[in-house]
């Protein structure tokens, strides 16, 4: 019998990868997605076009308990992947409250549901390196302790002890992915990585002059998406359900990517990238460096693709755009 999983957030960078993932596991692969994305499919399904007609998307909203209720009621699945969240962190400063609303109630919702009517799945949350904020120690491993600087952190903490507790209050599967950042192709503009390369691509063929940026001194532990969507999926193979941090181990600043996808195209990023005090953040999460030995010890996974590969992709992929 091939497994049916459920995805949130299937429209964004890591849903499209989970589900191609899935696809190739044999897996029944359906996603919830706003009503307006199935009535705009070319600009708001442009991650999915290509596997579009091998997966079952379902109207619905994590602001609607209801919807999400039907939807899980009648997919019953096997695994739930609730990656859907508002997650730019810089907007959470511009709307705490909808990010806040959203990322929490979504979350508890989609707990919430999954009790009712699907309690013998098993629930993935997607945490995140932004929970552990002003870090306490470095690396950060499933032990440090949280300190979020932003809405988004303080809603992904508050979503993480939701889940942990839907685990040992009510003996339910739920495991937390604590996911440091990872990017790719399919990263949205707004993130750094993307406008970067996007911008250094356009630089080089004379379609763009400049890039601002606010705080390069900022420091990342940076992964390839394809690789953290896989230890998703690991997670929720394991008999026991547990929490687990998932990042490289490896950091680099934004002035360090810059000069790498900058020199990718022949190109001194000095010349080209500016700062401008309004996009640095109110707080700012300094530096984050992620110690993934528990998801190697107990999962066997580790990152395949290195910094320098994954700039390449990006800035490759941003060049054949144009
Ligand atoms: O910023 C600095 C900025 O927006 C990275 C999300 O997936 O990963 C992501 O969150 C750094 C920050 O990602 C610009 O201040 C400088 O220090 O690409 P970002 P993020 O905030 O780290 C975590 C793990 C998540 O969970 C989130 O959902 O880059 N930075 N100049 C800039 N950032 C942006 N966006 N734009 C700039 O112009």
């Amino acid at each position: 019998m091939p497994q049916t999983a459920l995805i949130t957030g299937i429209t964004g960078q890591d849903g499209s990868y989970l589900s191609e993932l899935l696809l190739k596991k044999g897996y029944n692969v359906h996603g919830i997605v706003r009503r307006a994305s199935i009535e705009d499919p070319v600009h708001r399904l442009h991650r999915l076009g290509h596997i579009l007609e091998d997966i079952e998307l379902h109207p619905g909203s994590l602001e609607s308990y209801p919807s999400l209720y039907e939807i899980v009621r009648k997919v019953s699945p096997d695994e739930i992947y609730h990656l859907g969240a508002q997650s730019f962190v810089s907007y959470s400063f511009e709307d705490e409250f909808s990010t806040i609303n959203t990322n929490l109630n979504g979350t508890h919702y989609m707990l919430s549901t999954f009790r009712q009517c699907a309690p013998e799945a098993r629930f993935y949350f997607a945490g995140s390196s932004e929970m552990f904020g002003k870090v306490k120690n470095v690396p950060q491993t499933e032990d440090t302790p949280f300190h979020p600087r932003s809405a988004y952190g303080i809603s992904k903490v508050a979503g993480f002890h939701i889940t942990r507790n839907y685990r040992e209050a009510y003996g339910l599967y739920t495991a937390s992915g604590i996911l440091f950042n990872h990017e790719s192709p399919r990263r949205g503009y707004e993130f750094v990585t993307r406008k970067i390369t996007s911008h250094a691509a356009a630089i080089s063929k004379g379609k763009a002059k400049e890039l601002i940026l606010g705080n390069l001194d900022a420091e990342r532990d940076w992964g390839h998406a394809q690789d953290y969507v896989h230890a998703m999926w690991l997670m929720l193979q394991k008999d026991e359900a547990d929490d687990y941090v998932i990042a490289t181990g490896t950091t680099n600043t934004v002035r360090k990517f810059c000069e790498l996808a900058f020199e990718h195209v022949g190109l001194d990023y000095r010349n080209y990238v500016k700062t401008d005090s309004k996009l640095f953040r109110p707080a700012e999460v300094a530096a984050l460096q992620g110690d993934a030995n528990k998801a190697e010890e107990s999962l066997g996974w580790r990152p395949t693709k290195t910094f320098q590969n994954l700039v390449i992709e990006m800035v490759e992929h941003d060049l054949a755009q144009i």
